[in-house]
């Protein structure tokens, strides 16, 4: 299914806390594998050894207090990395890469959650994503409370709530907010999925929006063979 020689495709899910991300990720990523497509799953941060390392960091709350700023450009440190070491050689072996989380939550986290001035983020964006843009996002949408409840009974949960978890309900509802408003920005790129239903119904939406967009659209482009 992938043709040889395209380039693949970045496909990145989105969303507040306990929306169902990491859920969907692994069910898009087995069926895309399912309809004999190469696919790869992938997080941020981290996603390559380097970036990895900047998760824990990042992700253990000690870089907090730098402040918003600096903690978005860590998070763009580890994303040149993960770039450079997985998503661009998949992405250039004509593969899809999921990827749990990506650019966007430096946009929502470090600029809606942390009051970043936009023209900052802008920078920083260009700066690490150069001219790498994610062919879909699925902004995954859920109430704060509903996500963090979630979040909540996951069995990590018992290690306690991670560096941006321990956020007040306000800082959640602002983070829903802003990917709301990046999906209502790029609605070409970005497509927003009802997460608070069902986990199968969310399932079911996502293979909707991923056949219609990038399936039926790699379909029409496909090369005849001369
Ligand atoms: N961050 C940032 O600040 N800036 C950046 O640039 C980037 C990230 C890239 C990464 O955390 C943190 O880094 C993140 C933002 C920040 N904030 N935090 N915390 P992470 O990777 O460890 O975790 P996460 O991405 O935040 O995951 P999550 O949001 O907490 O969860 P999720 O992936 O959206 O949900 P899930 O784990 O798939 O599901 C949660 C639970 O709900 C689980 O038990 C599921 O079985 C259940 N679930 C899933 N779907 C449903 C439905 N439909 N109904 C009921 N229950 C469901």
């Amino acid at each position: 299914m992938n043709p040889p020689g395209a380039r693949g495709c970045l496909i990145t899910l989105e969303g507040g806390e306990g929306a169902g991300k990491s859920t969907h990720a692994i069910r898009l990523v087995r069926w895309l594998r399912q309809l004999g497509i190469k696919a790869i799953l992938t997080r941020e941060p981290g996603g390559s050894p380097g970036a990895e390392v900047l998760r824990r960091v990042l992700l253990s709350g000690q870089m907090a207090s730098l402040g918003p700023a600096a903690e978005a450009i860590l998070f763009g440190a580890a994303r040149v990395d993960h770039i450079d070491r997985t998503v661009e050689p998949a992405l250039s072996a004509g593969k899809f890469v999921v990827c749990d989380r990506f650019s966007d939550s430096t946009r929502a986290y470090q600029g809606a959650g942390g009051r970043l001035d936009p023209r900052f983020l802008r920078a920083l964006e260009r700066v690490t994503l150069g001219s790498l843009r994610p062919a879909l996002t699925l902004i995954f949408d859920v109430p704060a409370a509903e996500g963090l409840a979630r979040a909540g009974r996951r069995p990590s949960a018992a290690a306690g709530p991670d560096r941006f978890e321990a956020e007040d309900l306000e800082f959640h509802e602002r983070l829903r907010a802003a990917f709301l408003a990046i999906a209502a920005a790029e609605p070409g790129r970005c497509a927003v999925i009802n997460a608070a239903r069902p986990e199968e119904e969310v399932a079911q939406a996502v293979r909707d929006v991923v056949a219609s967009r990038l399936l039926a659209k790699a379909e029409r482009e496909k090369v005849p063979n001369a």
